[in-house]
């Protein structure tokens, strides 16, 4: 019998699956529908591991669905405009287009080396502009609601990349691509008016089957506050205290640096001349950007008053302080700024015109399209360099016929990814970014599987889109995803997170070339439960381990007797299934890789029938898709592929095994051990152990004194 060579089986079949179109979801199926979306890659250039565990992983729970019987859509493509490109690109003095587009094919065929069953006639790429069209398209549905609007606001401005930032992808003060420390800017920008829906963002995550740190996220990124503004004269405040307004020595509002403006207010409840200050840690974005200093109650206001040496009142009157103020309901949310001075995405479809002002770009003339141009750098006076681009820019305007230009600013790449889920439904519509039929069929997203650092960003920008779209009648659903599931991260062998500067990173390309993709998928399945956000670091002997296993199951095929499922191995193939099963319901795919290890320790010990060993394949065949395909075409058992078997079913009452081992002890040593059924009786158990060879021999010239026997488990024989 040949060796395990996953060289051998592995392209081949990927080929094979391709030309028949196995994983591609069926339109016209009365089937349940399924549909498991993952955070479509950036095409960066390369897949790391950390690919490979976002994909791979969730495609042992797409196939595991698609044999329960459902009409699973798993598909995938490319958020390929955007920064990440885009600095990519200039990093190596390339045409984004031309290194989008290279990358795109290389990690195509690196996705494609997985294993993963994608629907790839789905393939979605958000910089093709039959894609962008409608991102266009439904950007203008956004502003004919008044939900996209310019509006001139101090913003952050990443000086290395030179664009405008949202303010969720500003981490720590830096920019969230770079690293670099943002600077505020005021600028003139593209919004969405994502606080509108604030509250609605905040209810609805109650009926999500979400993880509660998920929604916890979010709830904090809103940020609803139940407070009161108060007039301190001209000045209004925010708080969440009003009861603490008689201890308010001093008021504060927003400032660069902290100081004294040489003004007095009065407390309306103590009706005292209270000093205003100027401080830094009054947001200017937050509630009015002016709060009354309460020292005695808040430990900011304490510090500061010790500093600058202000009065600190300790006042108990509470009594009469509802009279000052009004009730209001204030987020930390902040509109979603969306224009971004970069060559690399959406042409933002409205133009200038002296006099109409902003002009949407009408419908028939979509999609704009992003030039070619030479110098496609970042500008450092604020400016797209689309700025440059004349020929495109200068226009007639459709209303008046005068003179007009285009809006030079680019989207960014969060609203390309916000509605990709909504045209995988039906991506090669020309008339519609949507048709009725699919949307009906495949929305809600059943299952979404990606990153952490997406909880509030991509993951609150597309459910708001979502809602905006609900509102507008295009979609069905104001929620876009039914359940939600953040991955862990994969650290290098070292524990510390891979990066080249460490040495420590592992490059999927050669673990495949070295151990197959099936150990790589398998490995990463066993490497820690997928359903936790957890950090685990790569193991070399461990994927040693799991190539071990697969060889063992591989050898096992020449094994097989024909002999009907023998009495040990029944409750442990029908645990070894609901396990299993149980396991990759709930994304811990380790406990299900421990179960078949277990399962296939004990064929080898024990022998294996034909139906176990096909029972195995089906279990294992969602985490070695290649191994168990070409085992099964050898099996003979019909000529369709594996992957569209029935998944293994588990019978309840042959859970717990009707047999039971006992071990024979002759004074307290063991000596033998032997199955017998549950049913039988002590004396019967004792006559067949004293009758067994190996026991037999040990009473020749003795008495048997006493006898010991504890039920299910021993006998032992004491003799003289
Ligand atoms: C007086 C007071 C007394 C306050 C006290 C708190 C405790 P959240 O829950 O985050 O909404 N605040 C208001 N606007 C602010 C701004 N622009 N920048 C910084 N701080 C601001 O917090 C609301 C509280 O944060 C407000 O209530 C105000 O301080 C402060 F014992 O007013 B409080
Ligand atoms: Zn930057």
């Amino acid at each position: 019998m040949t060796e395990y060579d996953p060289k051998k089986i592995e392209s081949k079949w990927q080929k094979e699956w391709e030309k028949q179109g196995i994983y591609n979801a069926n339109e016209d199926s009365e089937k349940e529908k399924f549909y498991f979306l993952v955070e479509f890659p950036y095409p960066s250039g390369n897949l790391h591991v950390g690919h490979w565990y976002a994909f791979a992983v969730p495609d042992i729970a797409v196939r595991f669905h698609r044999m329960s019987g459902k009409n699973v859509m798993f598909p995938i493509g490319f958020d390929a405009f955007g920064l990440p490109a885009e600095n990519a690109a200039i990093k190596r003095n390339l045409n984004p287009r031309d290194w989008t587009f290279g990358n795109i094919d290389y990690m195509k065929n690196q996705l494609k080396s997985m294993g993963a069953s994608f629907d790839w006639p789905r393939e979605v790429i958000t910089c093709d502009p039959k894609y962008y069209k409608w991102t266009q398209w439904l950007f203008l549905k956004l502003f004919e609601k008044g939900l996209a609007y310019q509006a001139e606001r101090e913003e952050p401005w990443c000086p290395s990349c030179k664009t405008v930032l949202a303010h969720e992808q500003v981490i720590n003060d830096r920019c969230e691509r770079c690293g670099t420390e943002v600077v505020q800017k005021k600028m003139l920008q593209w919004n969405l008016k994502i606080t509108d829906y604030a509250d609605r963002l905040l209810s609805d995550l109650e009926k999500l089957v979400w993880p509660k740190p998920i929604k916890e996220a979010q709830k904090n990124w809103i940020g609803k506050s139940e407070g009161s503004l108060i007039k301190f004269d001209d000045i209004e405040v925010f708080t969440t205290r009003p009861d603490t307004i008689f201890g308010a020595t001093f008021v504060v509002i927003s400032g660069k640096e902290d100081k004294f403006t040489g003004k007095y207010v009065t407390n309306p409840a103590t009706k005292e001349k209270i000093p205003v200050w100027e401080a830094q840690y009054v947001m200017a974005d937050y509630g009015t950007g002016a709060i009354m200093g309460v020292p005695a109650d808040d430990e900011r206001d304490r510090v500061f008053a010790e500093k600058y040496k202000l009065p600190i009142v300790e006042n108990y009157q509470k009594a009469g302080f509802e009279d000052f103020g009004r009730k209001v309901i204030k987020y930390k949310l902040r509109d979603w700024v969306v224009s971004r001075q970069r060559y690399w995405g959406v042409p933002i479809p409205v133009l200038h015109c002296v006099r109409c002002g902003v002009v949407p770009v009408s419908e028939e003339d979509l999609p704009v399209l992003l030039p070619e141009i030479a110098d496609y750098l970042p500008r450092n006076d604020g400016k797209s360099p689309l700025a440059k681009a004349r020929s495109w820019l200068e226009i007639r305007c459709p209303k008046c016929g005068g003179k007009a230009e285009r809006e030079t600013d680019t989207l960014d790449t969060f609203v390309d990814s916000s509605w990709y889920f909504l045209r995988y439904c039906d991506p090669h519509n020309e008339k519609e970014f949507v048709s009725r039929g699919p949307l009906d069929k495949w929305m809600p997203v059943d299952f979404y599987s990606g990153g952490a650092e997406h909880t509030t960003m991509h993951l609150l920008y597309s459910r708001f889109w979502h809602k905006a779209l609900f509102d507008l009648g295009l979609v069905n659903e104001s929620e876009p995803y039914v359940r939600r599931m953040n991955r862990g991260l994969i650290l290098g062998p070292d524990s510390h997170k891979m990066s080249k500067s460490r040495g420590n990173v592992v490059d999927p390309d050669k673990e495949v070339e070295r151990f197959g993709a099936d150990t790589v998928r398998m490995y990463l399945a066993f490497i820690g439960p997928f359903n936790e956000v957890g950090a685990y670091p790569w193991n070399p002997d461990s994927i040693v381990g799991v190539r071990r296993f697969l060889e063992k199951v591989w050898r096992l095929r020449g094994r097989t007797s024909s002999i009907d499922s023998r009495g040990p191995t029944s409750a442990l193939m029908h645990q070894t299934i609901k396990n299993v099963t149980e396991s990759i319901e709930s994304m811990k795919m380790n406990t299900a890789v421990s179960s078949l290890m277990i399962f296939v320790n004990h064929l080898i010990e024990h022998g294996v029938t034909k139906e176990e060993y096909e029972i195995l394949l089906k279990l294992l065949s969602p985490f070695a898709p290649h191994m168990t395909e070409e085992l099964w075409s050898t099996l003979g058992v019909d000529q369709r592929s594996i992957h569209l078997e029935s998944w293994p079913k588990y019978d309840e009452t042959r859970l717990v095994a009707d047999t039971v081992t006992i071990v024979v002890q002759i004074n307290g040593k063991v000596r033998g051990s032997f199955e017998i059924g549950k049913s039988l009786r002590a004396k019967e158990i004792q006559e067949k152990a004293r009758n067994l060879p190996e026991i037999n021999k040990w009473f020749v010239g003795k008495e048997v004194k006493k006898t010991v026997f504890v039920p299910g488990k021993l006998i032992n024989f004491v003799t003289t």
